[in-house]
């Protein structure tokens, strides 16, 4: 950090504030209308499942149908997402939903990028509030790469949320594996193993779910809705009814969905993401989400290094990378997805 030259982290400075300015629109969506977003409510619906018009909210213990504000003028699946906080008034027999409650998180499958702001569409927004997200992956079938748990951790660090990895068919392990999950462990990310085959691990799942908003991320396949329903059989009889009536559509996976298990203690089922895009960040940003290169800040030859074309010999990253003090598979994805950016 101190190495930096000080117009250069004036200027990182900038952009990073401009950047956050982005975000914490985004987060809250004010472009719509400014009486949409409220700070506090005392009493409040939680969304659980998101269609084009309408949504599903878990309102006083029961599930209620609910459409948009009308003069909003936006598809519901535009402005609410899983895990929001709505504000529900009745309207004759129809549920409306009158605010949202401000955001904790919003968790984007593309970046916030803040120049296309007002240009909706372009983000894949997936869950709000979220505390914590669970990167699901599984032993086989398919199979374990780290440049999807990479690009998984880019962009869940890019949203700020906090997040552990769960190795999931663990009965399928073997060594190979075991190496991949020991990269993560090294940079200070944890690992929990589940098998919802072999009953192992649900317990040490939950103990970190506890008290949570959580989401589970991951391929398709990879067992996220096995572990939902996992964890979800536990302690039927305390949330018993909110539960069962949260399983529905359980069998569908083509949109986010949101389960109670334990008071103050929830999951986001999500549909398995097939394309990652981390084409809207930019070098600097992803530089620093690399945590493990923190410590080499400052010790290229050049400031402005990239870790990428430069000689070895001027490069501190690939040194230790040659060195064996970074991975190597984590210093490829970093390679793979700055070779993304380019090629845009
Ligand atoms: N071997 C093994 N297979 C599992 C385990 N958990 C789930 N599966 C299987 O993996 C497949 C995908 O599971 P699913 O929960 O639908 O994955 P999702 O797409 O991530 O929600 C199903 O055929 C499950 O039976 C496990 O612990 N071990
Ligand atoms: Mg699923
Ligand atoms: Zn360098």
């Amino acid at each position: 950090m101190s190495h930096y030259n000080s117009f250069d982290s004036f200027r990182t400075k900038k952009s990073k504030e401009k950047k956050d300015k982005a975000r914490k629109k985004a987060l809250t969506n004010t472009v719509i209308k400014d009486d949409f977003v409220v700070d506090y409510a005392e009493d409040f619906g939680i969304v659980i499942e998101v269609k084009y018009n309408n949504a599903y909210v878990l309102y006083h213990d029961d599930i209620v149908f609910a459409k948009l504000r009308k003069d909003l003028n936006i598809a519901c699946n535009k402005i609410v997402y899983p895990g929001d906080k709505v504000v529900l008034e009745k309207k004759n027999n129809d549920y409306i939903i009158q605010n949202l409650i401000k955001r904790k998180s919003l968790l984007s499958r593309i970046k916030v990028d803040s120049t296309r702001i007002e240009t909706k569409g372009s983000l894949k927004n997936i869950a709000a509030n979220v505390d914590l997200a669970v990167i699901v992956v599984s032993a086989k079938e398919p199979p374990l790469h780290s440049k999807f748990i990479d690009r998984y951790l880019l962009i869940l660090q890019s949203s700020n949320i906090d997040s552990v990895i769960c190795l999931n068919k663990s009965d399928l392990k073997s060594e190979q594996e075991e190496k991949i999950l020991d990269i993560y462990r090294k940079i200070g990310i944890k690992v929990i193993e589940t098998s919802t085959y072999e009953n192992i691990g649900i317990e040490e799942l939950r103990d970190v779910l506890r008290g949570k908003q959580a989401i589970f991320v991951g391929n398709s396949g990879v067992g996220k809705s096995s572990l939902t329903n996992a964890i979800m059989n536990y302690n039927d009889i305390k949330t018993g009814s909110i539960s069962q009536k949260s399983k529905r559509g359980c069998h569908t996976t083509t949109s986010s969905k949101y389960y109670i298990w334990e008071d103050d203690s929830s999951i986001i089922d999500t549909p398995g993401i097939r394309s990652l895009d981390v084409s809207s960040f930019d070098i600097e940003e992803i530089k620093e989400y690399f945590y493990e290169f923190d410590e080499y800040k400052g010790k290229c030859k050049y400031r402005d290094c990239l870790h990428y074309k430069e000689p070895l010999d001027s490069c501190a990253i690939k040194y230790a990378v040659e060195q064996g003090k970074i991975n190597k598979n984590r210093y490829d994805s970093y390679v793979r997805i700055i070779d993304g950016l380019n090629n845009k």
